[in-house]
Formats: structure tokens, C-alpha cells, sequence
């Protein structure tokens, strides 16, 4: 209906306009041509002056009217410390691109009307002018040398890469078709070294496992990132183009395969922050359509877009991103499993599968000290025995494998800590073969631990070894898993 009507009006217009022409074409000819040119001409100039005014004061209030759309204004503030200075630089430019359009509209329709044609007017031609190109080409030469000199400035401060020393993140992206690949590189943090050589179905970023940077990384579904602290943002790609681009944070930067990128920013405004922020707008008090419950600035996040068109499932790369406050994001960081630990460790594809590692060393030492601090507390005689979970014999003999001695030191400072403290240790077999035969080793394996322990400076008349066989199974023999748990050594507290 509304169409129907609109091409109505324009078709009327149109035959008005018609008449009009008609009607003046008719006027003249009474008139006389040159007199009726003459008043054509200066209703002409005096309604380019009219459109002028009604234009310019148009685009002001327009630019008024839609400034929230704008970068760095309303709900479009950036949320990086250099965003202000790159959407600063979107206002200068506007700045003198505005003075320029003023001057050179208003000159265009005040010489069109100055200049309209009349009766005994003579043109004037001016083919050359050195003064008017000199002044034309030097005015622009400054200004875009003020523009790109400033947008140097804030380019240098997103790439000026971090000193060494400096307290700042590393995270990594890597694209590929269609997601995000994200690295965070744990409590050492430093990102291990990669090979795409390496790349395979369990190891997607082809880590070099005996890189010992890589063994603490982490892969996160998603990225969170520490308030008011630099990150550095490697990026790099796995097949085609990509780029990574984080909006608010006003950083962009090409994933090139075979030729690692990065950026640096620091977020200044917490998801929340800004979520508030954005409740001042009426555009983003309204329900979310995806989530009516909730309003539109409830349901705001940060984002990670690609912002390289690389193929039909390219949107699919949209990864939300999370700023939190620094206790958040170290509560977050402790809940991330190492990448090597939960996939690689003790797999075929583990090259460090005969050595401990410094993380499992610490880790199995703090369980130690809080499963012997349990028992000291405890009050109950089977809470006082302790399995040492990490002694392993040699098939059939008494022989510590080389990997017990991290727990058997746990076990002799432990002694050490705790001067009053006599154990007993104790050999379990599970019910294979034959049980007297089972009975002698699990003796032999109980010396063998309080040899260990002896060498290590702990008193003799401390420890008693006893081998108990067969005798006290801790599960069933009829598994394999349950005859597992049978094969084991322990140790009672007798006195602490
Ligand atoms: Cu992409």
C-alpha cells in the first residue's frame, strides 16, 4: 500500500513538474525569451542556495542524530586501552574531511549562484593558476601528513611487540577451516615450540612433546582474558587465510599459514563492565530474541570473528570472549587441564613416556603430604595405612622401578618431618601363582622399600617390612583391574 502510494506522489510530482514546464514555456513566449530566462535564472540560483541550507543542516543533524552508531561513541566505546586513540583517529579524520566538505559545498552552490547566467555577463577563463595549485595540493600534503603520522602512532602501539621482561599474556590462535584453534600457555608462560610435520589427528597444532614449554599448554573452548593486563596474540593458520578480529577490542590481524602474526592490546572493560555500560541504551533494553528472558545487554558478550572470507563455513568461527577480573581469570586458568596431560601423557605418541615430569613430581609430592597429614590426624587404625601409589617392582622381583624413588623420597621427608613416626611396610601380591611363592616376594619387596628408606638416612629400628602375600586383597582377584589394586605396597603408621 505504502509503495502503491509513494509512486502515486511520484507520478504527480512528475506531472506537475511537466506543467509547470509547460506553463513557463507559454509565459515566455508572451514575455519575451530573454526576460523570462532571466527570472528562470535567478529563481534557479536562489533555490540552489534553499537546497544548500536545507542540505547542510540535514547532515548535521543526521550526523547528530546517528552519532551512536559511530566507533568510540554510545554503546560502540572501544574496550582496549589503544582503542580511544584509533577511534580518535576516525574523528579527525572526520574533523577535516567535515571542514573540507562545508567549504567546498558552500563554495559550489554560492558560485552557482553568484555566477548564474545574465544578461552582459562575460566568462571568465582561467586555464592556469599557480598560486590556486600550490594551495590546493600543500593543504591536503599537511593535513594527510598530521593523519598518517597520527594513525602511525596508535599502528606502532598495537604492533610495537612486548620488551623482554615485561609482565604481559601470550595466548595463540590458530585458524583453520572452521573454528579457532586456541592455546594458552600455563603456569610456565611460554608457548611450546610447534612443527606442522608434527600435526596429527591427536596433536592438531603439531606440538613438539619433547619441548617441555609445550607440556603445560593448555587448549581452551574459549577465551578469557585478565583485566588491565597486556596480552600478546600469536596467530597463525593451518590452511588458508583467516584473520583474527576482536571488534571491541579494535585489533585485526591476518592468519597467514607458514608465517606466525601477532598483535597486543590490553582490555580495559570487564564483560560485565560493559554489559552495564551498554544498559544505559535504550537499543539494548529490549528482550533478546534468542533468550527473551533476558535483555539484550544481559546476553551481550565479547567476540572473536574471522574476519577473512575463507569459505562456506567461515561464520562459524565466532568464539565468545570473556574478560573477568584478575581473581577470575587465575580461578579459571587452575581449572584448565594441560592439553599433554589429558591427551598425550603415557600414549604411544608420549616421547618423555619413561621419565616423570616436574608437574607430576610436585603434584604427586603435595598428595602425598596431604594423604599423610590425613593420617596423622586420623583416629581410626585403617585410615593409618597409606598405599604408596607410585612404588612399582620389576615383573616377579624385588627390583624398585627407577620412577618409585620421587614417592619413596616423599615417604623418607615425611619421616624426616615427623621424627617420632614408625611405620610398618607392607608387600601385597594378588592371587596368581603360587601363594607361598607370593608370600617370599612380597617380603622381599617390603625390605627392598625399607632398604630404600634406610639408604636414605632413616633409622632401621623405624621401619618393619612385612610381606603379607596374597593374604589381604584390597578388591577381587578376578579382574585383571582388581588384581591391579591387590599387587601394592603400603605402610601403616604404628607411632607418629
Ligand atoms: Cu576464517
Amino acid at each position: 500500500m505504502t509503495a502503491l502510494l509513494t509512486i502515486l506522489c511520484i507520478a504527480l510530482i512528475a506531472i506537475i513538474a511537466i506543467q509547470i514546464g509547460k506553463v513557463t514555456e507559454l509565459a515566455s513566449k508572451i514575455r519575451g525569451e530573454e526576460d523570462m530566462q532571466e527570472i528562470i535564472n535567478r529563481r534557479q540560483a536562489g533555490y540552489s542556495l534553499v537546497f544548500m541550507v536545507i542540505f547542510l543542516v540535514a547532515c548535521v543533524i543526521s550526523a547528530g542524530y546517528y552519532k551512536n552508531y559511530m566507533l568510540g561513541y554510545g554503546p560502540h566505546e572501544s574496550a582496549s586501552a589503544h582503542g580511544k586513540s584509533l577511534d580518535g583517529l576516525f574523528d579527525t579524520t572526520l574533523f577535516f574531511t567535515g571542514i573540507v566538505f562545508f567549504i567546498t559545498q558552500i563554495g559550489l552552490f554560492y558560485y552557482a549562484f553568484k555566477y548564474r547566467g545574465a544578461r552582459n555577463r562575460k566568462p571568465l577563463f582561467l586555464p592556469h593558476d599557480n598560486k590556486l595549485e600550490i594551495i590546493w595540493t600543500a593543504i591536503p600534503a599537511v593535513v594527510m601528513t598530521f593523519l598518517v603520522v597520527g594513525g602511525l602512532d596508535a599502528w606502532n602501539e598495537v604492533m610495537a611487540d612486548v620488551e623482554p621482561g615485561e609482565d604481559f599474556i601470550e595466548i595463540e590462535g590458530t585458524g583453520y577451516q572452521f573454528a579457532w584453534h586456541l592455546r594458552y600457555p600455563g603456569p610456565d608462560g611460554k608457548l611450546g615450540a610447534r612443527d606442522y610435520k608434527l600435526i596429527s589427528g591427536s596433536n592438531p597444532l603439531g606440538q613438539d612433546w619433547t619441548d617441555k614449554k609445550n607440556l603445560d599448554d593448555i587448549h581452551p573452548s574459549e577465551v578469557v582474558l585478565p583485566v588491565n593486563k597486556k596480552v600478546r596474540v600469536r596467530i597463525t593458520a593451518r590452511d588458508v587465510l583467516h584473520n583474527f578480529y576482536l571488534p571491541h577490542f579494535r585489533v585485526k590481524m591476518d592468519a597467514v599459514p607458514g608465517m606466525p602474526t601477532y598483535f597486543i592490546f590490553t582490555p580495559t572493560k570487564t564483560t560485565e563492565e560493559y554489559r552495564q555500560e551498554l544498559s544505559n541504551y535504550p537499543e539494548y533494553q529490549v528482550p533478546d530474541p534468542n533468550n527473551p528472558e533476558k535483555m539484550l545487554w544481559e546476553t551481550f558478550n565479547y567476540e572473536l570473528a574471522c574476519a577473512e572470507l575463507c569459505g562456506t563455513g567461515h561464520y562459524s568461527m565466532r568464539r565468545l570472549v570473556r574478560i573477568v577480573s584478575e581473581e577470575e581469570y587465575n580461578a579459571w586458568l587452575s581449572q584448565q587441564q594441560s592439553y599433554y596431560l589429558s591427551s598425550i601423557r603415557g600414549t604411544d605418541e608420549d616421547p618423555n613416556k619413561n621419565e616423570l615430569l616436574d608437574v607430576e613430581i610436585k603434584q604427586r609430592k603435595m598428595e602425598f603430604s596431604d594423604a599423610i597429614q590425613k593420617a596423622i590426624d586420623a583416629t581410626d587404625a585403617k585410615d593409618k595405612i597409606l598405599r604408596l601409589n607410585y612404588v612399582y617392582f620389576e615383573s616377579g622381583a624385588a627390583k624398585l622401578t627407577e620412577l618409585s624413588r620421587y614417592e619413596l623420597d616423599n615417604l623418607a621427608e615425611s619421616l624426616n618431618k615427623y621424627p617420632n613416626m614408625t611405620i610398618e611396610i607392607g608387600g601385597h601380591t594378588d592371587n596368581t601363582g603360587d601363594a607361598a611363592q607370593n608370600q617370599t616376594l612380597s617380603s622381599e619387596r617390603a625390605k627392598a622399600v625399607k632398604d630404600y628408606l634406610t639408604g636414605k638416612g632413616i633409622a632401621a629400628s623405624r621401619l618393619q617390612a612385612v610381606g603379607y602375600g596374597q593374604s589381604v586383597p584390597a578388591d577381587t582377584n578376578d579382574t585383571e583391574a582388581g588384581r591391579e589394586k591387590n599387587r601394592r605396597t603400603e605402610f601403616k603408621i604404628l607411632t607418629q
